[in-house]
């Protein structure tokens, strides 16, 4: 997993000029089972307790959601400390990477909702907002039945459009009307490959209507210096008393990845 993939200047280019890339082949097939096998019993064991008969809200819908998986168990660390993935996200941001979270994102058969059409960045309790990076890797083949991602290009330029609240998504020409005539970018990936996006390019997934779970795992990088803001956020809400608002972000939880 240390091993370095090649990237173009073309491909650093084309993510810079869009916002996303495809990277094939990103996993060897061994490599895809082990992170597979780490990040599925992972989900596993972190749902034991969630009632399968409960009244999903309407975000839950959209995908089972676990996040920051390698803090909790082993088998996942080495997937998401991988040089091979961080120095990728180094190129692309054209800085040091440091983790910023990662996250299993399982669309269920027949019922898994789509994404909406959303920025990322937003969301996050950083300064400043214009660099971070995800890894979207497939576990299993990501396909239009089964709700891979689509990405606007170019739209990683809109840095000052209002959150898109997921639960009740507002008209993407509403909140984003620059957006109008841009043509998305619709995805398939085999399992094994992936896409990086900035964390501000706006992307969607469609609905699952196949019999399988779509099963996804992200890893999200920040550069080094990105700085906590204090506004709430899941993963530094956990850890608030060992962050300073305005202070960077480099705590052993968001260790840097590249070299
Ligand atoms: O997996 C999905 O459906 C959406 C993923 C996403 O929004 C992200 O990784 O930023």
């Amino acid at each position: 997993m240390n091993s370095d993939y090649p990237l173009t200047t073309e491909q650093i280019a084309t993510y810079q000029r869009d916002g996303f890339i495809h990277l094939p082949d990103i996993l060897s097939s061994a490599e895809l089972a082990a992170m597979r096998e780490a990040v599925t019993s992972a989900v596993r064991e972190d749902s034991v307790n969630d009632d399968p008969n409960r009244v999903k809200s309407s975000y839950e819908q959209i995908f089972i959601q676990k996040v920051n998986l390698w803090a909790r168990h082993q088998n996942v660390r080495p997937h998401v400390l991988s040089k091979r993935f961080g120095n990728i996200a180094a190129k692309l941001m054209g800085t040091r990477a440091r983790i910023w979270h990662d996250q299993a994102l399982f669309k269920e058969p027949h019922t898994g909702a789509k994404t909406p059409w959303h920025q990322d960045t937003p969301y996050w309790p950083h300064e400043p907002k214009r660099l971070q990076t995800t890894i979207w890797i497939a576990l299993r083949d990501a396909t239009i039945q089964n709700g891979c991602m689509s990405f606007l290009p170019g739209t990683h330029q809109l840095l000052d459009i209002e959150p898109v609240n997921l639960a009740n998504p507002q008209d993407l020409y509403d909140v984003a009307p620059q957006t109008r005539g841009l043509k998305p970018v619709t995805i398939e990936l085999k399992a094994g490959s992936c896409t990086f996006h900035n964390g501000m390019t706006f992307h969607y997934a469609g609905p699952n209507r196949s019999d399988g779970m779509r099963e996804a795992f992200a890893i999200i990088y920040m550069p080094d210096g990105t700085t906590y803001n204090g506004v709430g956020h899941v993963v530094t809400d956990q850890v608030k008393d060992t962050l300073k608002v305005g202070g960077a972000l480099d705590t052993s939880l968001f260790p840097i990845v590249s070299d």
